[in-house]
């Protein structure tokens, strides 16, 4: 057995107006009731500092950029990393980037039981568009506001397991998880801000979100033999709701921990890491199954190549 108690600290809305500092002090909360709960690790949501900006058009980049944070940990997120160091307690936790030579990303960082800093991951699968568009019931600008990631699918070792990240939209590509999956990972954390409502269809609503949500991290985690813990930033920000549904999967894709509501929230489950061995070594063991002679579409092509009309 090699068990990771995992806490899954799901969180509410943050308004437009709420400062740093409040969310801050929600999230010491949930992080001393996992510490509590003998929680060794805690996942907190995609962009889990600020509301959900995308949502918002923004031609001022100034206006923009007080969204993002220049320093990890920085002013803004020193009393985090000091309540994890005092709780020892790793961490992982989503955030807006913005680099010393100007790149912006949707980043997220995992931390040891010191605090330290383990490994980052930037938002490859960026949702939405670029330019205002007038079709939409609400805005989704993450291909404004975001480069793609630059830093892969890594994986990392700690608390005695091996450990890979995603953000919010990279849940629904299987990509994601294959890499890390062909790089023995045996926890997948991420976090996500899931619009309620499709901005381009109307009749898709929370519970189709819900449906996909679950099926998608299900499936990551089944096909994968891995854990996968997807915590949610939730409930009505100014105005524009976002899904709960943050949940706990095992290895074999089975939910074990589920969130009932919509506001800060905390998951916890004893996460026995050794559960992903029997799937890597029968059905899932990649090295005896796969047949890559026959994947190169996989990397080769973006977009789909239709076969000749008949
Ligand atoms: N949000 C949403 C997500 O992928 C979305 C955007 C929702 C895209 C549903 C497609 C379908 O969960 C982020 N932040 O990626």
């Amino acid at each position: 057995m090699r068990v990771v108690t995992v806490a899954a600290a799901q969180m509410g809305p943050i308004q437009k107006s709420d400062s740093r500092a409040a969310v801050i002090e929600r999230m010491v909360r949930l992080m001393e009731a996992a510490k509590a709960a003998g929680a060794d690790l805690i996942v907190y949501p995609e962009l889990a500092l600020t509301t959900f900006f995308p949502r918002w058009y923004m031609p001022d980049w100034t206006e923009v950029d007080t969204w993002f944070e220049r320093e990890m940990p920085g002013p803004n997120t020193a009393a985090l990393f000091e309540a994890a160091r005092q709780h020892e307690m790793a961490m992982y936790l989503g955030y807006a980037e913005l680099t010393t030579d100007h790149h912006r990303f949707n980043t997220a960082i995992l931390t040891d039981k010191t605090a330290s800093l383990v490994g980052k991951y930037r938002k490859i699968h960026l949702p939405g568009h670029v330019d205002y568009d007038t079709e939409r019931t609400h805005q989704h600008l993450e291909k404004r506001y975001f480069e793609p990631g630059d830093l892969g699918f890594p994986v990392f070792r700690m608390l005695g397991g091996i450990f890979g990240m995603a953000i919010c939209n990279d849940r629904r590509w299987p990509e994601t998880y294959r890499v890390m999956g062909l790089q023995g990972v045996e926890m997948v954390v991420l976090g996500y801000n899931t619009p309620s409502v499709n901005s381009q269809k109307n009749a898709e609503g929370p519970q189709q979100r819900y449906f996909h949500s679950e099926l998608v991290m299900q499936a990551g985690a089944y096909q994968n033999s891995c854990w996968v813990v997807g915590v949610a930033k939730a409930g009505v920000e100014d105005g524009h709701p976002l899904i709960g549904g943050s949940i706990i999967v095992n290895p074999d894709g089975e939910i074990v921990a589920k969130a009932a509501t919509e506001g800060d929230e905390l998951l916890v489950h004893a996460c026995d890491l050794d559960a992903t061995k029997f799937g890597k070594a029968t059905i899932f063991d990649f090295a005896r199954h796969r047949r890559i002679e026959h994947y190169s579409r996989i990397t080769s092509q973006t977009g789909v190549i239709l076969p000749p009309e008949a």
